[in-house]
């Protein structure tokens, strides 16, 4: 069972550079005194072992770095903008999504800590102290901040059971995850009807977890009688056992037993796993009557440590309480995770996938006029006032320097043409 959610992802632009002067003695305008943007945030992916589902991008598919601030007079540079981090499961993948499909996998986040960069923050625009050169000690340049980058991803989960639920067949294992999940496994009054495992995504307020309804087990299954024991494998990995029994049946409490039985015969560690016990069938009188005797016993037996839940899957009753206990239980086994974990997560290295990024120069645009793309000049004549005559020339020479000016005239440009480069437009002569 896979889970999926695309969601938009939008670093901060980078601050602009600013133009200013500092007065000193020999110069009329005095030193060049343009301080920096800051660059603009990143968003970053990370892997949190304590996130089991994607149900959350559903609500909540935007996210969005700070920008970078602008620079200021006497070399003041800008702010950074904040960059976030967006808390995804462990075993993530991250797909470039365009055009409603998969383009590329960026990478997967297999590992609690690991961080991905799925959108990179602008860089600041340079101010004018940048521009001063031998021959000109007045630069009148400066850079607009680069814009951030915005994408669509697409995350993809292969879900993984967090929550086990076993016990014999008609306990009520499949009637128990259709209340509390939107997981539709069939139910019906005859034994062996669940023949597959089946998951559900149990949401319980904004957090939500994973549950596993396997076949039932009967006594004698790790020898083969009923189904088998082979569905238990599908339980291995879960955190925490919710064992459902009838409680309208003889002999509650040896059937429990007889579970227990099974589970240590076919794995003694999953016999150690958390486990809860729930007696499903309250709606039902001779469940009811017989309540406070069956807690007794139960409190009464040795080696049992569960919780006891007595839970209709009929009528609903008590299934908040189990919701909870499971979440809690999970919760708990998580935080021991974590712990153990956290420690090696500065060591992972951040992935950076590569998108390629165009590297024109110089395009023709639909309407046949060439336009200067080069991002180090965009990002100059959007940053810097053109309107003044000194500041033109001086981009011009910055033209020739970045080679765009071979480039225009390899690109067919001729004495009179018009050159667009971001909002402006320029004769050539
Ligand atoms: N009265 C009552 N009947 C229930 C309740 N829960 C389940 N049942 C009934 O018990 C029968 C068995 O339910 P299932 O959910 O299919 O049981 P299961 O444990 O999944 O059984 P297998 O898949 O065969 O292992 C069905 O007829 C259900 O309608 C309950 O809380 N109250
Ligand atoms: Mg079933």
């Amino acid at each position: 069972m896979l889970d999926s959610a695309v969601i938009e992802v939008r670093a901060g632009n980078g601050g602009n550079g600013n133009v200013a002067f500092i007065r000193e003695a020999l110069l009329p305008r005095g030193g060049p005194g343009g301080g920096d943007g800051g660059h603009g945030g990143d968003v970053f992916l990370v892997a949190d072992s304590s996130i089991n589902t994607l149900t959350k991008f559903h609500w909540q598919p935007h996210f969005i770095a700070k920008n970078g601030s602008k620079g200021d007079g006497h070399n003041r540079n800008g702010a950074r903008g904040d960059s976030i981090e967006v808390t995804v499961p462990v075993g993530t993948e991250v797909w470039l999504w365009e055009d409603q499909e998969d383009k590329k996998l960026l990478g997967d986040l297999s590992e609690h800590g690991q961080k991905m960069i799925v959108a990179e923050g602008g860089r600041g625009g340079w101010g004018n102290a940048h521009f001063v050169t031998p021959t000109q000690q007045e630069p009148l340049l400066a850079e607009a901040g680069g814009e951030g980058e915005i994408r669509r991803v697409r995350l993809n989960l292969k879900l993984l059971a967090d929550v086990g639920l076993v016990g014999m067949p008609n306990a009520g294992k499949s009637s128990i995850l259709t209340a509390i999940s939107a997981a539709r496994p069939k139910v019906a009054d005859y034994p062996f009807t669940t023949l597959e495992p089946v998951l559900g995504v149990v949401e319980f307020g904004p957090q939500a977890f994973v549950a596993v309804d396997i076949p039932g087990l009967i006594e004698g299954a790790h020898t083969g009688t009923g189904l088998g024991d082979e569905f238990l494998k599908h339980v291995q990995r879960t955190k925490v056992l919710v064992h459902v029994v009838d409680g309208s049946e003889d002999d509650v409490v040896g059937r429990i037993k007889a579970i227990n039985y099974e589970i240590t015969q076919f794995d003694p560690e999953l016999a150690k796993k958390p486990q809860i016990l729930a007696v499903n069938k309250l709606d039902l009188d001779e469940v009811s009557v017989l309540q406070a005797e069956i807690t007794t016993e139960l409190e009464n037996l040795e080696g049992l440590h569960s919780e006891v839940f007595f839970v209709s899957a009929a009528t609903y009753d008590g299934l908040e309480n189990l919701k909870q206990a499971m979440f809690n239980l999970l919760r708990k086994s998580q935080q021991n995770e974590t712990r153990t974990t956290s420690e090696a997560s500065d060591e992972i290295p951040v992935i950076r996938p590569l998108v390629r990024k165009s590297s024109d120069v110089v395009i023709r645009d639909s309407e046949g006029q060439l336009r200067v793309v080069h991002p180090k000049a965009v990002r100059l004549a959007k940053g810097s006032n053109l309107e003044l005559h000194e500041a033109r020339l001086q981009f011009h020479r910055r033209l020739e320097q970045l080679k765009i000016t071979k480039a225009l005239r390899e690109a067919g440009m001729e004495e009179g043409d018009t050159v667009l480069i971001a909002d402006w437009e320029f004769d050539w002569d």
